[in-house]
Parts: structure tokens; sequence; C-alpha cells
């Protein structure tokens, strides 16, 4: 199963503000439906509180909430007590199919721990400087793009543009 990080992003990698993303490329909203449709996606009780209550569950997707709260449940939801719990949940499911794809969808918090598992980055970069106080991972030299799109311009003012990342094998020194 790959898994996949999606986020959308600043200049400078702010993810959130106060628990909401701080600007508005409904662009966005249609490209991170259509790559999620039809995958499990696995994100953490903040950013499932964050979604209008009438998006929530999200439709036509396995929908995977991490939290510690052992109480947590919601209506459409699996709970999970980690990332490598939820990832676990999302590859043996037991009673549906298993999905192609899991895709980590935030927040700061969950995507930290989940980039040591992932093998795809789907990143939204909207041109936009802006305070906040969640931010997105670094991926490091591990990552390298593979889609790159040229800055297109949002119907809600703001111009944005996809990159995406695969994960190549990494640089292990050669034996004595
Ligand atoms: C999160 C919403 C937030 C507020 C209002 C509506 C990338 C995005 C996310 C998460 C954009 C959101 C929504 C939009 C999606 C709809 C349901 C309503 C759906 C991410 N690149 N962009 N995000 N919804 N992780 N990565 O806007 O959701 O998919 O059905």
């Amino acid at each position: 199963m790959n898994v996949g990080l999606i986020w959308a992003q600043t200049l400078d990698g702010v993810i959130g503000a106060d628990n909401a993303i701080p600007w508005r490329v409904p662009e966005d909203m249609a490209h991170f439906k259509a790559t999620t449709l039809g995958s499990a996606v696995v994100m953490g009780r903040k950013t499932w509180d964050s979604l209008p209550a009438r998006f929530r569950p999200l439709t036509g997707r396995c929908n995977i909430v991490v939290t510690r709260d052992p109480q947590w449940a919601a209506e459409g939801t699996e709970r999970a007590g980690s990332i490598i719990e939820a990832l676990q949940l999302a590859a043996d499911p037991s009673e549906r199919a298993a999905p192609a794809t899991v895709w980590v969808i935030g927040g700061g918090e969950i995507y930290r721990a989940a980039l040591a598992y992932a093998t795809t980055l789907s990143v939204t970069e909207v041109e936009v400087t802006l305070d906040g106080d969640t931010y997105a991972p670094t991926p490091d030299s591990t990552w390298v793009v593979s889609e790159d799109t040229d800055w297109q311009s949002s119907t809600a003012g703001l111009r944005y543009r996809f990159r995406g990342y695969t994960r190549r094998c990494p640089a292990t020194p050669v034996d004595a």
C-alpha cells in the first residue's frame, strides 16, 4: 500500500492558523477531493474537528482519525491510537477492501509523524505570505520533485501550483 501525504501551504510553509486553513483556493479543494476519492484518509483529531460538520466524514473515502483518547468515536470513522495503528488499519481492513493508497491529510503533528512512512508527497503551494501556527513538514534530500506545475490563477485571486515528490532510496556508504 502506498502512503501519501497531501497538504497545501504558503510560500513559508504555513498550513494552518487557529485550526483552519487561512486562505481560500477552491481549485485546491477540488484537487484534494479528486486525489483522495476512493482512498483511505488518515487525519488527526484536530483536523477532524476543523472540517465543517456537513462535510464529515469525507464522502467516498474511508475516514481514519488518530487520537490518544480511547473513548473517541464519530459516525462513519475508524479510530486509531497512533499513526502506525492508522496505517495498519488502512492496510488490513476487516470490513472492507484494502485501498491502493492511504492519504494522510493532516494536520501538522500527524504529517511530522507520518513522513517517515510516506512514499509520495502532494504539495500545493499558495502564493501568499501570512501568519499561522501550524507548519508543513520539510522534505529532506531523499525526496525528489516528480511533478511541478506552472503557477495557476485561482478564481479566488491567489496563484497556486502543484508539486509532487517521490522518495529515492537513501544513499548509503559502500562497504569497505
Ligand atoms: C479541508 C475543508 C475545509 C473547510 C471547508 C471545506 C490539500 C487541502 C487539504 C485539506 C484542502 C481542505 C472543506 C474541502 C474538501 C471537500 C470537503 C469540504 C472534500 C489537504 N492540498 N488541500 N483541505 N472541504 N490536506 N491538502 O479544504 O476541507 O474533499 O470532499
